[in-house]
Formats: C-alpha cells, structure tokens, sequence
C-alpha cells in the first residue's frame, strides 16, 4: 500500500470510450420477492409490471431480473430446465414480451440473466447425458469415472468443494461416473470444451436478443473454462475438501469464449455484465472487459462482498474495517480508468445482505442516514451503477431474532446440516454460524418487497391470497416501505433519485473523470475526490461510525468545502457540518454516519 495520505491516480488514463451503458444505472429485481400479483404466494411478471412507473420514478434506466426461466427452483430459478420459456411461477412469454415492452415505452431497458455455466438436472440434454455414456450428451456435461483409494473405497476425482453441498461430485450409480457441479446436486456443470454447448449458448443468446432483450447478465461466467485435468486444489484447511477455485475460475478458454459471445453482442450492441467470482486480480478481469477486447462490457468483482469473511468460506467471520474497503475501492476504481476497464458498481444483490445492517447501523435512529451515506460513497464512484430492490428505500436485514425456519436458501440450509452433522456438540460453532447467516446469508435479500402498510403482506400480494408470501414479511413494514419512502422528500428513495439525476447531469466528473482515495488509513472516515479532464471536481466524505469524528481535509481540497461547493441536496443532517480552519489547516468535524458531497 502506498504511503503517501493522497492516492493519487497516474496523470492521465487512457481515452476511456463513452458509450450508454457506462451512464446507465441498472436496478437490479429478484421476481420471486418483487410483487405478487395473483395471490400465489410468489413474486411475478405482471407484479413487476405494475411497478413500473415506481421504477421509472426513480431515474434507471436499466432492469436485470435475476431468472425468470423455466427451473425447479433448486437454487430460485439459477437452475434452468429450458432456456427459452418462462416460468410458470412467474407467468408466460407474453407476460414476458409486455414486460419487456413496458421497460421498453418508459425509455428503459432490459436485461436477462443467463446461467450458462450449469443447467437444472431437470434439463433435457441432462437427462439424455445421464441415460447411458454412449449418448449423444454425454459429452454436454462433466462426467469422469470414480477413483480408488489404498483401501479400494470409491473417491471422487478431485478435492474441489460445492458451493452448496461438499464435493462438486455426484455419483451416477446407473452410469457408474460422477458428474461435477460446483453448485447444488441440480446445477450440473456444462461442459463447454464442447462445441456443441456453446452452439447452444449462442442461440441462446441470439434467440434473446431477437426477442428484444436489451443484454445480459452472466452468471458465474467465469467458471466456463476449467482447467484442463480438473487438478486437486491446494491444500489450505483440514480434510479432503479444497475450495480448487484456482482450478476453474478464469480458466485457460475464458476469454476465446467471451470473445465469441462478444461477437454477438456487438451486432446488437447489447449491454453485458460478467458475474466473476473468485478471482481478485485486476488484470485477469480486464482482460475480461478491457474496452478494446470485444468480450463483456464489465464485471462484478467480490473483493467487497468477501471482505468479511474469511477467505474460501461465507461462515467463518472476518473483520470489516473501512481501510481494507478503501484499498479495494481505491484499487478498482484507479485501476479500470487507467487501464481503458470498467467497473460495475454495487454493494448489494440478491446473494448479498443489505448494506445499512451488514456496514453501518440499521437503528432506526440512524436507518436513513446511513442508506445516504452509503448510497452517496457508491453513487458517486466511476463505473455502471446497480441499485437492488429496496436498498433504494433503506431496506435492512432480516430480525436479528428470527431463527432458521425463516431462512429459505439452499445456501444456509445445506451448511447448517453440515454444521450440525459435523459439531453436534459444539454450541459456540453452530451460534457463529448463525450470527452470520444473519450478517450476509443470501435470505436478507429476498424478503418480499414492502410496498405499504395496507395489510399484514404490506401490500405484496393480493388481498386474501391463496398462500402467504413464499418468505415471511419483514414486521418493520408499517413504518418502512416504498411507498412512504416517495411520500417523504427526506427518504433514501429521494435521495437516490437525486444522485441518479446528478450522475447524469455531472457525468464528466462522476461517470468518466479521475478518481482519488485520500487518507486510505483513517479507520472512520471514507473521503475520495472525482476529477474531470476540465479540471471539475468533487470531493465525497463520509463517517462510517457512531461517533463524531474530526478528519484533516487535505490541503488540495480544502477550498472545495466552501459553502457554495457543498450540495444541500446530499446532507444527511439538517445542522450545517461543522468545518474550522485554523493556520492552514481545514478540519471537518463529521456526526455519527454524516455525509456532506461538494462539486466545484
Ligand atoms: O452466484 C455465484 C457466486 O459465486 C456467489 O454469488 C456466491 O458464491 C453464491 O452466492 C454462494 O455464496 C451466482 C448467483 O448470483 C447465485 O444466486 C447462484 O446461487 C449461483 O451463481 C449459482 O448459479
């Protein structure tokens, strides 16, 4: 880490090309948990339909729906049966095409998410592959036979760990081989050094885009290339069991099958998001999104969302401190402006907890402020912005009470049966795991949307539904839901609506200027500096602690925090900040949570 207080990006970065998709701001659905509209206790397309013109109120301009296709629902729809019909939990394909044409008329777009790197093991080219070895499939899908210890006990192939349920192996007791899936048991992996699957994943692709998809959202993208012989993972915890992520993240084909589904892309000019887990190396993501490398137009990376826990496992807690966040923001946002990348920018979606609970404070005294704070440090970064479902309303974490039948993820209910087959006894274990299944387990992102306060589903299905809501209701709906968050000009929901507005309007600075962390060590204040090629500038500070806290603004920047620089509209208290120079010295003093942004 550099020592200097000032992170200062090299002096010029290279002509970084404009296009549409870099101004945009994308909100992200999750339909199972949007709106119910026929009384079925699931989330649905005509639900998001009659939404809307609530979305369009907050200033996207994109919507990515995570899956909408037909699945068994192993992993909520990351499991897909048929890659080019709707599901009917979530309605049809003319459902669809309306949805589609709704986005469209409000001057939105549209993008899909495709999971290509597993299908459902209800697919039917999976069914053909596990029907006999010699099948024409067979080959679609990753089989390889057993291996023998010294004691003839069958093992499986290698020592790479599922994401949801121990080995990536599954036996086939009728063809006698295992078949990976570094996901559930119904997520098997296809084999894409197989012609033929990505001849299908391209029809895919184009039988979407003709149908007027705007683009895509790619899932686990960078797992489709495995490193050929599927070698043991190193060794770095007790047992069999290694992450092997090394082995199949950004393996050696990644790119030569980016670049094909780049190719068309292009035709259509269609916009693109590589979800890529597991790898923290800027220079391998770029590769993936440099802007002259025809591939995807970004990534989601997961030095965030990894930052508290520990490395290779969600469950075992780590730290969050804000320096580690502003060496990762610092590192990405420097990175990609100087080396012609781009970033997507986000903190929360559908596998991560809401960030006011997980960061800051979701006290109701502090709930809004917060969701300012955070919302003003992600918002005003270089890169494509992602807004998921209710972080525009300060929507928080699940009751810190409700026990584990409230959870409904593949994810906690599969460790959680490890937990208790493996440490029966051990109480101090089974209470850690469960403090952080609260803290980021994937279910605080899936509590229905609360719309309003007119019933006990706050609004999110139909009056007297045939079956209550698929997830419970979070009970604090009376007081926090969307629709008093538009009736108050004080919500994080107008707040957001203001910093979409003012990314657009400042974009010189904020979408394409230059970026600087200052004091990068300070462990309470957040502060960074955006720079246009003309020489505009804001400067963005925020307390991410309940206390007050005193920071030595840097003497470059201190003339930005002149009453005319400051932007009213992005206060998060109504005081005026406090900020004293004395011999040259300019200190703000920043309340519990206070943000203030200055352009100028
Ligand atoms: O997630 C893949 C992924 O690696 C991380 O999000 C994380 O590993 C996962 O949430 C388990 O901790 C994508 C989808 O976003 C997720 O919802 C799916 O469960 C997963 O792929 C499999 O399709």
């Amino acid at each position: 880490m550099a020592s200097s207080s000032v992170f200062k990006s090299t002096s010029s970065h290279p002509h970084i090309k404009r296009s549409w998709w870099k101004e945009s701001t994308v909100y992200q659905i999750y339909p199972a948990s949007f709106k119910d509209s026929n009384g079925d206790g699931w989330g649905d397309i005509p639900g998001i339909i009659s939404k809307l013109d609530y979305i369009k109120s907050l200033g996207v301009d994109i919507v990515w729906l995570s899956p909408i296709l037909k699945s068994p629902q192993q992993d909520m729809g990351y499991d897909i049966s048929n890659y080019e019909d709707v599901d009917p939990l979530y309605g049809n394909m003319a459902d669809h095409d309306a949805l589609i044409k709704g986005l469209h008329d409000r001057g939105m777009k549209y993008v899909l998410d495709l999971v290509v790197n597993h299908s459902s093991d209800q697919h039917p080219w999976f069914k053909q592959s596990r029907s006999s070895k010699d099948n024409p499939f067979r080959d679609w899908y990753i089989w390889r036979p057993a291996k023998y210890d010294e004691d003839g006990n069958r093992v499986p192939p290698n020592n790479w760990e599922s994401a949801f349920s121990g080995s990536v192996w599954e036996w086939d007791e009728h063809t006698q081989e295992y078949y990976m899936h570094i996901f559930a048991t119904g997520q098997p992996d296809l084999n894409w050094e197989n012609p033929k699957v990505v001849d299908a994943v391209h029809k895919i692709i184009r039988f979407w885009l003709d149908r007027g998809v705007d683009g895509f959202r790619m899932d686990v993208i960078n797992f489709i290339s495995k490193e050929p012989g599927l070698p043991d993972g190193k060794i770095t915890k007790p047992g069999f069991l290694q992450s092997g992520v090394e082995h199949f993240a950004c393996g050696p084909r990644l790119h030569e099958f980016l670049q094909g589904i780049g190719k068309i892309l292009r035709e259509y000019d269609a916009f693109s998001v590589g979800e890529m887990p597991g790898v923290h190396d800027t220079r391998e993501i770029l590769k993936g999104v440099g802007q002259d490398r025809g591939e995807l137009a970004m990534a989601f990376n997961f030095d965030i969302v990894d930052i508290d826990h520990a490395p290779g496992s969600k469950w075992l807690p780590r730290e969050f401190t804000l320096p580690k966040l502003k060496t990762i923001v610092h590192k990405w946002q420097t990175f990609m402006l100087e080396n012609g990348g781009w970033n997507a920018i986000y903190m929360e979606n559908h596998d991560q907890s809401r960030t006011i609970s997980r960061y800051c404070s979701d006290d109701p005294k502090y709930r809004t402020k917060c969701a300012k704070l955070l919302a003003s440090h992600l918002a005003l970064q270089s890169g494509t912005l992602f807004v998921y479902q209710g972080q525009e309303w300060a929507q928080k974490n699940m009751p810190k009470d409700w026990d584990l039948s409230h959870y409904r993820d593949i994810e906690v209910i599969n460790h959680w049966k490890t937990i208790l087959r493996d440490h029966p006894d051990d109480k101090a274990l089974q209470q850690q795991a469960k403090d952080q299944y609260w803290l980021i387990g994937r279910d605080n992102a899936r509590t229905p949307i609360q719309w309003n306060d007119s019933d006990r589903y706050a609004g999110w299905t139909t009056k007297d539904p045939a079956r209550p809501p698929w997830m419970d209701i979070h009970p604090d709906y009376a007081t926090w839901n969307a629709e008093a968050a538009v009736k108050d000009p004080n919500s994080a929901f107008h707040y957001w609506r203001k910093l979409l507005a003012l990314r657009k309007s400042e974009k010189d600075t904020l979408v394409y200027g230059r970026f600087e962390m200052l004091d990068i060590e300070h462990d309470d204040v957040c502060a960074y500096v955006r720079n246009s090629d003309d020489g505009r500038r804001a400067l963005v500070i925020g307390n991410w602690k309940e206390k007050e806290v005193s920071w030595a603004v840097p003497k470059a920047y201190a003339d930005m925090l002149k009453r005319e620089h400051i932007l009213p509209d992005f206060k998060n208290y109504s005081e005026e900040t406090q900020i004293s120079t004395d011999g040259g010295k300019t200190t703000i003093t920043l309340k519990p949570f206070e943000t203030i942004v200055a352009i100028g």
